[in-house]
């Protein structure tokens, strides 16, 4: 079996790196997987979502010779949040050499920070590379995962009728999946034009509007910039202000390109030293140190050469520790605010009327379309589907008072399954891929073990599901997320089910040891 077509990856330009001896792994994967019983119909693996980490799954289980998968997509393209996110000036506010998988690296990025549109390319070749299509059934969107205890498998059913079977499931849906809405008095009567960041109409033409932006987080400060330009009149609704850096955002030379496409590891390297850079971040954004307070001067120092109005300057000092909610990196969101069409609004919302917005001031803000740039409906108390696992069990009722799992991919009691980005996950400070491409690692050791040793089921236990969150919670009392700020790492009560309180290194090390000794294993019984 050739694991990596030669010829898919020299058409998709992208440099990628070959497994350990994949070869002789698949031969030992598949042999054994063939004496393991696997009833016919059941897939020995099924990945639910085909963004970033369902792909990065489907590649690496290809890689060890596990081919026996199926990717369920809801919608009907790749992607994930890259194709849900194409409002006007999305991109990467993590460099693309380090926001891109280290084993399928592009040396043809055209900025340093690309844009969205060029990243969901990406995932396109990796598609294309990895010959991935034919494992990925779209318009499958899973409402329900339920645990075969005799049968020792999965059974997932979907919305439009799809009912499959897997030895094992990896939940690779991303917790950045499902937009949200604010819950603002009058919403549902506005009578003009609603629009949602990861929900773009492009159809809609904004030019001479009048526009609101609700929000000024992430997506809001690459939104804002761009629709002034074209817009009419734009007015921003700020609740809360955020720490602004600059973005060191360049055109990646033609001898650049050219040098990662002869000679990839002067890509690595670049990629290396991109990573220590943002590992060395995690003193100032994860724990108040005094390079919190440096990053918190530098922020301010920014604020104010780009700012020169006193009043504009106070509405958007930050009073809450740099890094407890995601700092914001953008070069043209403080000019775009201070454009003669834009307006900062920082009365709280009061209601939503047929025409507007009306503040707390009694204002009513006229408009012809409210843009949402309000975040997601993150499963930190809830599971994004009904998901019953053993004895009945419901993971939604199980995390209502917040989100657990062991090493943030395992939940006791819901054997053979895996998720990425699971609770407290998340960096603030890296890229998401650097912690993604650990957890994909975990899974496939996972299920190569389920598969090779002929398990019906590997369950983590309970205490060491406990130790483990105990330790964790522990850990992220001392962190700026913890710190007083509301942000959407948090549920409503403060509990932190969202993120990783440590450096990518010390969450890579955990993910590398698969400790036995904290799961229960059942042998499956082959009749
Ligand atoms: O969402 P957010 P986002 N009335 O939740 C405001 C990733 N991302 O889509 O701060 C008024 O951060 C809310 O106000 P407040 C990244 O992980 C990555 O921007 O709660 N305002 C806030 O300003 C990021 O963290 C990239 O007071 C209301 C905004 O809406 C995550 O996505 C790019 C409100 C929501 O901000 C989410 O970012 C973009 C209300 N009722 C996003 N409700 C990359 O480049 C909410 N708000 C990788």
């Amino acid at each position: 079996m050739d694991v990596i077509d030669k010829k898919s990856r020299a058409k998709s330009g992208l440099s990628i790196a070959k497994g350990r001896s994949a070869k002789k792994l698949a031969q030992q994967v598949i042999s054994k997987a063939q004496t393991s019983g696997s009833p016919s119909g059941v897939f020995d693996t099924l990945i639910i979502g085909s963004g970033f980490a369902g792909l990065g799954c489907a590649i690496k289980l290809k890689e060890s010779g596990i081919e026996n998968f199926i990717i369920l997509e809801r919608k009907e393209e790749v992607g994930g949040t890259w194709r849900d996110n194409q409002y006007p000036g999305a991109a990467c506010d993590i460099p693309s050499n380090l926001y891109s998988f280290s084993f399928a690296q592009n040396p043809e990025w055209s900025r340093s920070y690309s844009g969205s549109k060029e990243i969901l390319a990406y995932v396109h070749q990796m598609v294309e590379a990895f010959n991935l299509a034919a494992f990925i059934r779209f318009k499958q969107t899973v409402n329900e995962a339920r645990w075969n205890e005799a049968a020792g498998h999965w059974e997932i059913s979907c919305e439009e009728g799809g009912v499959y079977k897997a030895r094992t499931v990896v939940m690779a849906g991303g917790p950045l999946s499902n937009a949200k809405l604010p819950n603002i008095k009058g919403i549902e009567r506005f009578e003009g034009k609603k629009i949602h960041s990861a929900q773009w109409d492009h159809s809609y033409d904004m030019a001479g509007k009048r526009v609101a932006v609700v929000g000024t987080g992430a997506s809001a400060v690459q939104i804002i910039p761009e629709l002034v330009k074209t817009v009419g009149k734009l007015k921003v609704f700020q609740r809360t202000p955020g720490w602004v850096m600059p973005r060191p955002d360049f055109a990646t030379p033609g001898w650049h390109k050219a040098v990662f496409r002869r000679l990839p590891f002067a890509q690595t390297a670049v990629r290396e030293a991109l990573f220590w850079l943002h590992e060395s971040m995690a003193t100032a954004v994860i724990w108040n140190s005094p390079l919190t307070k440096l990053g918190q001067r530098l922020s301010l120092a920014f604020l104010n050469a780009q700012v020169k109005d006193p009043w504009m300057r106070r509405q958007l000092k930050p009073d809450f520790n740099l890094g407890c909610k995601r700092v914001l990196v953008s070069n043209d969101y403080y000019p775009a605010l201070q454009k003669p069409n834009c307006e900062l609004i920082t009365w709280p919302i009061a209601t939503i009327s047929e025409k507007g917005l009306r503040t707390a001031d009694g204002v009513e803000h006229l408009v012809d379309c409210i843009v949402f740039a309000t975040g997601f409906d993150v499963p930190k108390n809830s599971s994004p589907f009904k998901v019953t696992g053993r004895d009945g069990r419901d993971l939604g009722q199980e995390w209502a008072k917040g989100a657990k799992a062991y090493k943030s991919i395992n939940v006791s009691g819901y054997p053979n399954l895996f998720i990425t980005f699971g609770p407290n996950s998340g960096p603030g400070h890296n890229s998401a891929l650097v912690f993604m491409e650990p957890q994909i690692d975990y899974v496939v050791r996972g299920v190569r073990k389920i598969l090779t040793e002929g398990l019906k089921m590997l369950d983590v236990k309970p205490l060491a599901q406990e130790s483990y969150n105990a330790d964790i919670q522990k850990r992220l009392a001392k962190t700026n997320w913890n710190s007083g700020c509301k942000s959407w790492y948090l549920t409503e009560d403060g509990f932190n089910a969202t993120m990783y309180p440590g450096f990518a290194t010390q969450y890579a090390s955990q993910m590398s040891t698969f400790e036995a000794k904290d799961y229960v294993t059942e042998p499956l019984r082959v009749r």
